[in-house]
């Protein structure tokens, strides 16, 4: 063997009850063991000789059986490949009294590791020429999780499998367990396989190559660089080669727009129109300062364009301040003039929560009669 081969996944979150999908959330959940039987495939036709799992494979301790099932089956596979299997727990499958991992299922399986002690602790594999190095995340962590780490004279290659945050300085300071990149880059590991953040990320500090593979099925539209898994080469003596490689069906993504730049509300679904894509979970979030003429149904706008995207959510958080509606100076004959005014004045008078939803009120009945206005 002059050349090892390993697989990157993690945060596959299986069982994630993506509640912020509605009703395609059931969809995207078999789309999740589906995608992770795809990296199972991919694994199997690399002809990789280590699949790492960066902790959460499961969204929580108490998966479904048939999901631990799908997993078994996937470990399976792998093993007639002769594939070896090294899992961390993390955040949200952390081995805890209630482990998952704690289940008879995982025991006992000669190809798979699961890294169960809550300090750094180096597993040799002979027949690979190769060292892991893992921990598993149990309560709260303190300090830096690779604090110390050194590679040894024990094998050709030395992996580190790890669970946590990197820290990065005014950016990310505190989080349930923390990677220093001072250690990182001086740990002289040929890989450091990190799990915890859902987008693919490549963190490499002083020739340490240090990736974090992200969630192989966005979780949510903020992982907008989600969807993928790393395959890794390592020649013995010379430069390992690191691709990402696109396995999740679904894409996720936020627009922002500022109602401040939009002419009209045709204009609005025209710009989210042309992100269509069946494919694509998306948020528009809408800021700025509403025009009168551009007030608008957002609900409405959502049911029109959501058979254009898996899912689409339209959150109208722009500011229609009750001061600039009274600058408005809409005429008191139309029906929009009279409700302004009288909603205004209900307003004036109104105090915190009744407050806030007058003026949402005031809002939505505005965007009715507006459009009845104009006919
Ligand atoms: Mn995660």
């Amino acid at each position: 063997m002059d050349r090892l081969r390993v697989l990157h996944t993690g945060d596959v979150h299986l069982g994630a009850r993506f509640t912020g999908l509605g009703v395609r959330r059931r969809e995207q959940r078999r789309k999740l063991v589906e995608t992770f039987g795809k990296v199972i495939d991919l694994a199997i036709n690399a002809g990789v000789h280590l699949f790492l799992i960066a902790g959460d494979l499961f969204d929580s301790n108490q998966p479904a059986p048939e999901l631990v099932n799908v997993v078994m089956g996937g470990f399976d596979r792998l093993e007639r490949h002769a594939i070896e299997v090294c899992l961390v727990p993390g955040t949200h499958d952390r081995y805890s009294e209630a482990s998952v991992y704690r289940r008879m299922e995982f025991a006992d399986r000669a190809n798979l590791h699961v890294f169960t002690r809550g300090e750094l602790t180096p597993l040799e594999l002979p027949s690979l020429r190769t060292t892991v190095w893992g921990r598993a995340l149990i309560g709260s962590q303190k300090g830096d999780i690779l604090a110390g780490l050194r590679r040894g004279n024990s094998s050709e290659w030395h992996i580190a499998l790890v669970h946590g945050s990197l820290r990065v300085p005014g950016v990310v300071e505190e989080d349930e367990a923390m990677i220093d990149t001072a250690s990182l880059g001086a740990s002289g590991m040929d890989y450091v396989a990190l799990g915890h953040w859902h987008s693919l990320a490549d963190y490499s500090r002083w020739g340490t190559p240090a990736f974090y593979c992200g969630a192989p099925e966005p979780l949510s539209v903020r992982d907008r660089d989600a969807g993928f898994v790393i395959l890794a080469e390592f020649p013995a003596g010379g430069r390992p080669e690191i691709k990402p490689i696109r396995v999740s069906r679904r894409r996720a993504d936020i627009l922002h727009v500022n109602m401040d730049e939009i002419a009209d509300g045709h204009e609005l679904r025209k710009r989210i129109q042309a992100l269509a894509d069946e494919n694509l979970m998306l948020d528009v979030v809408l800021r700025g300062l509403t025009p009168h003429h551009l007030l608008l149904d957002p609900i409405e706008l959502e049911e029109d364009l959501s058979p254009f995207f898996f899912h689409l959510r339209i959150k109208d958080l722009s500011s229609l301040s009750v001061e600039h509606l009274g600058r408005l100076r809409l005429p008191e004959s139309t029906l929009s003039g009279c409700f302004v005014r009288l909603a205004q004045a209900k307003i004036a008078e109104s105090q915190a929560e009744e407050r806030k939803l007058l003026e949402e009120a005031l809002k939505v009945g505005l965007a009715y009669l507006s459009r009845s206005d104009a006919g």
